[in-house]
């Protein structure tokens, strides 16, 4: 029996026990305080499918073809080739979250020991709801989970935690069944929906002019015209009653989800929820999602410089940089601008670190096969919950760490990632202390176009699923007034145009999504194309997330 832990890019940050025999292994999710018995989710069997003995080989382009290196040493002897000349040479470094855990930072280590190598700054997950609360409270941090059962309504901001956080949802199922009163505010009714007392269909980016609108209601506003917020916002008078009442008589908790932040005004919504929540005495009942390793001391990696994140593709397709070296991230997919990033990764000499052979991998010049999750031991928190796990390896394949390690050898580095029992621990996370003034409303942008949202799919995480498994997803959701103005049925294809190309996938029509807004499943191939063809590379009001929502689209059927 092994204990194990799940690092995908999941808040919910799975303790497994694993028994073994055979070669064959069975998973048993461990109980916690909010989530009791524990269970893992559907995902993690295809996690193991994905990742453990996959057949994978690395490979190295020689003269177009790629050549198989057959054994760990082969690989780390041809990779140690192929870096030699990058050593003084400008690099760019970018790792994703295929695994968040702490000993990922192995990378960072080693490749800021390059002389010349770039890291980001910014990114396309949580940077701009962490400025927001950086800049409100000063403390990236969240309440105790178990709060929630001091509350009488919890109110869930774009957080469908029925897909994307479903131990939450069992607690969320518990609380109802205690009394509480769950509100799901969604331009899509989602799965979550189901779990509301109230489910309201807010439009797009407008979360934060609801929150100004009940803040002014409850007399901590003024100056704000609330019928028009409501207006723009698609909440009816009735809704907002009926949210003045709940906060008015009793005690509110707000689960801010990540999506919120994904749009230009997207630090803005943030704020005004916070400021919602504050000043109705609820900031011990406040959620989102903070950093997972903000307990542990940062890895001392210092790059030469640092890029940031909307200009990646750019800077690969202008060659700007002599190598780009990708490790646990699938652009080529998950960030936006596709097509650039298609042409970035064709201009400059590529490195990809993987367990599996991403989109991003099919471009690349060198290919190092690791083992994932399942080769490497390691430690982490959750990026929503207070608890934290660590691991032992469950198979023998290459992991990332010794993969860095043999590489550091051979180059002649130093690689200096301690062992988990030196990593200094942070004793004293500093406590929330709301320090903001006036607070601007930032309006959302408004288009005579559709409102693209992409959102995560129940199934599989981020871009990582099984081949096939997109056949049936590959859909974009339109609204049936929507659908009817323009001649679309369900099952039609559809051109999704938008400012940095397009797209192809079947409408879906339907009553479940918002007026004049559109959403597709994310990071997976449509049937022409992927989602992220039509979303330019832009950031938000914090100036460091990626505003992948804040895009509109013409629909055309083909
Ligand atoms: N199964 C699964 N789980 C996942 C992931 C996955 O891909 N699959 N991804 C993981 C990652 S990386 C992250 S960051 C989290 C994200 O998890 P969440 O925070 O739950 O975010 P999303 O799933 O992107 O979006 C949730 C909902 O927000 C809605 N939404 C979009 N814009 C707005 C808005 O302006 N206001 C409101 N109220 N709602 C809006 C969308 O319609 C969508 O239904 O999930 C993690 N968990
Ligand atoms: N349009 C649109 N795009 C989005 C989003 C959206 O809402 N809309 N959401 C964004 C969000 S929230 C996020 S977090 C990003 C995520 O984007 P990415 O960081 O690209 O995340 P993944 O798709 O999970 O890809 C990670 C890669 O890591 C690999 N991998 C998995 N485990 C390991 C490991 O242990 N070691 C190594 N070396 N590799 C491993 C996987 O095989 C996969 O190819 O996508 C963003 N993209
Ligand atoms: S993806 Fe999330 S819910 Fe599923 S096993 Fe991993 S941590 Fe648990
Ligand atoms: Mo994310």
């Amino acid at each position: 029996m092994t204990n194990f832990f799940c690092s995908k890019d999941c808040p919910d940050l799975c303790g497994v026990r694993v028994e073994s025999a055979g070669g064959r292994h069975s998973f048993h999710g461990l109980p916690e305080k909010w989530s009791d018995p524990g269970f893992v989710c559907a995902k993690f069997r295809i996690f193991a499918e994905r990742e453990i003995n996959n057949g994978l080989k690395s490979w190295q382009l020689v003269d177009g073809a790629k050549r198989p290196l057959l054994s760990d040493a082969e690989a780390i002897e041809a990779l140690a080739a192929f870096l030699a000349p990058f050593r003084d040479k400008k690099i760019l470094y970018l790792r994703g979250s295929g695994s968040l855990a702490y000993n990922m930072a192995c990378w960072d280590l080693l490749f800021a020991g390059f002389n010349n190598c770039w890291g980001v700054s910014g990114g396309p997950c949580d940077d701009t709801g962490c400025d927001a609360d950086g800049a409100d409270f000063g403390a990236l941090i969240n309440p105790e989970i178990t709060n929630l059962e001091q509350a009488d309504t919890i109110i869930l901001y774009g957080k469908n935690a029925r897909s994307t956080s479903q131990h939450l949802y069992a607690y969320l199922k518990t609380l109802k069944k205690q009394g509480k009163k769950i509100i799901y505010l969604d331009p899509v009714k989602t799965k979550t929906a189901g779990l509301a007392d109230r489910y309201i269909m807010i439009n797009p980016a407008c979360d934060g002019l609801l929150a100004c609108a009940l803040l002014t209601g409850l007399g901590h506003e003024n100056g704000h015209d609330i019928g028009p917020l409501l207006a723009r916002a698609g909440v009816s008078q009735d809704d907002f009653e009926y949210l003045l009442a709940c906060l008015q008589n009793g005690r509110t908790a707000h689960i801010k989800g990540v999506s919120i932040q994904r749009h230009g005004n997207g630090m803005n919504a943030y704020r005004w929820i916070n400021r919602l929540a504050v000043k109705t005495g609820s900031m011990d009942l406040l959620y989102f999602g903070h950093p997972s390793k903000r307990r542990w001391e940062k890895p001392d990696a210092v790059f030469a410089g640092r890029i940031a994140v909307e200009r990646l593709a750019e800077a690969l397709a202008k060659g700007e940089f002599d190598l780009y070296v990708n490790v646990a991230a699938n652009p080529a997919m998950t960030y936006p601008d596709s097509n650039r990033w298609q042409e970035g990764l064709s201009r400059t000499p590529t490195l990809v670190i993987d367990t599996n052979h991403c989109r991003t991998a099919e471009q690349a010049d060198f290919f190092l096969k690791v083992g994932g999750m399942f080769a490497q031991s390691d430690f982490m928190g959750s990026y929503f919950f207070s608890h934290e796990y660590a691991r032992d390896s469950l198979t023998s394949e290459l992991s990332d760490v010794a993969a860095a390690r043999m590489l550091a050898d051979r180059l002649g580095l130093d690689l200096r990632l301690k062992e988990q029992a030196r990593v200094g621990r942070i004793a004293d996370v500093p406590q929330r202390e709301y320090r903001t003034g006036a607070l601007p409303l930032v309006m959302p942008e408004t288009s005579d176009r559709f409102q693209l949202l992409t959102a995560s799919h129940h199934g599989y995480i981020n871009s990582q699923i099984l081949a096939g498994m997109e056949q049936g997803l590959q859909v974009i959701h339109v609204n049936t007034v929507d659908a009817a103005r323009l001649g679309i049925s369900t099952g039609d294809d559809v051109r999704v145009s938008g400012p940095a190309g397009a797209f192809i996938a079947a409408a879906l029509v339907t009553d479940g999504i918002a007026p004049n807004t559109v959403m597709c499943w994310k990071n997976i191939p449509m049937k022409e194309g992927v989602s992220n063809c039509a979303i330019p590379a832009q950031v938000t009001d914090s100036g460091s997330g990626l505003a992948y929502y804040t895009v509109f689209v013409d629909l055309h059927k083909v």
